[in-house]
């Protein structure tokens, strides 16, 4: 069995000052609105519901919190958070993205890595861009573009090629990685989700024991702002 299998719901943050105080690794899921992230943590983890996806965007509208390890023992989260870019979303929607998951982002100190979702036909968004450049660069970052079972294999490669090269104009200085990943033929899961073991294994290890918060005052306005 594999750890992502074990993963349960912990607990829904609607705000900062309910952030876990445990001090646990965490990793990320975000991405534009639709993009497929609760779908993907769901494959990952062998999960029918376990984090809610739907056709409606702007479906999930906190963080919430997938806890993976022993139950009496876990050793991380997986935090799905809101997507962004909703064109239609209310304002007050997309303030509440800046002021939760984007200062979350950028200062929760016990982030190991992120894995960005964004829909293999429209590649990186300039919301995405954005998003990548307030990733701090000891975070760890996979682009995992999904859907790819709408596009032929050589478009798809296309795709992977150029989000590749992109990504490492973005980050020059991170050993980033860009995958295909399909919930529908669960092509790329394996690597998806030895990625993230991976991740949860080395940081699990190095993370203090101490409480960690993020600071509101160090955020600045998120690609929701703007999208
Ligand atoms: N064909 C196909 N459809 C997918 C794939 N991944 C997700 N979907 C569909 O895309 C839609 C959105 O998926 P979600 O997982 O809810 O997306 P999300 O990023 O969590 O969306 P928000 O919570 O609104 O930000 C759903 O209808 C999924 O079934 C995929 O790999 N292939
Ligand atoms: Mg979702």
């Amino acid at each position: 069995m594999s750890l992502l299998t074990s993963a349960r719901f912990h607990t829904t943050v609607a705000a900062l000052a309910q952030l876990p105080r445990d001090g646990l690794v965490e990793l990320a899921f975000v991405g534009r609105s639709n993009a497929g992230k609760s779908t993907a943590i769901n494959v990952l983890c062998n999960r029918k519901r376990l984090a809610f996806s739907s056709r409606t965007p702007g479906r999930t509208q906190a963080l919430n919190y997938f806890a993976v390890g022993p139950t009496d023992q876990p050793i991380a989260y997986l935090v799905d958070t809101p997507g962004y870019g909703y064109a239609s979303a209310p304002l007050e929607t997309k303030r509440t993205w800046d002021t939760l998951a984007g200062q979350y982002l950028q200062a929760r100190t016990q982030l190991a890595g992120v894995v960005l979702l964004a829909d293999i036909r429209r590649q990186l968004t300039d919301l995405d861009r954005k998003l990548i450049e307030w990733i701090p660069s000891q975070v760890r970052l996979v682009v995992t573009l999904t859907k790819s079972d709408k596009l032929p294999r050589q478009q798809a490669s296309t795709a992977l090629r150029s989000v590749r090269s992109e990504l490492q104009r973005l980050r020059p200085q991170s050993p980033d990685t860009v995958l295909l990943f399909s919930a529908l033929n669960r092509s790329g899961r394996d690597e998806l989700s030895a990625l993230v073991e991976e991740w949860i294994g080395q940081s699990s290890q190095a993370a203090s024991a101490g409480p960690a918060a993020v600071s509101p005052d160090t955020a600045t306005p998120g690609p929701a702002a703007s999208g």
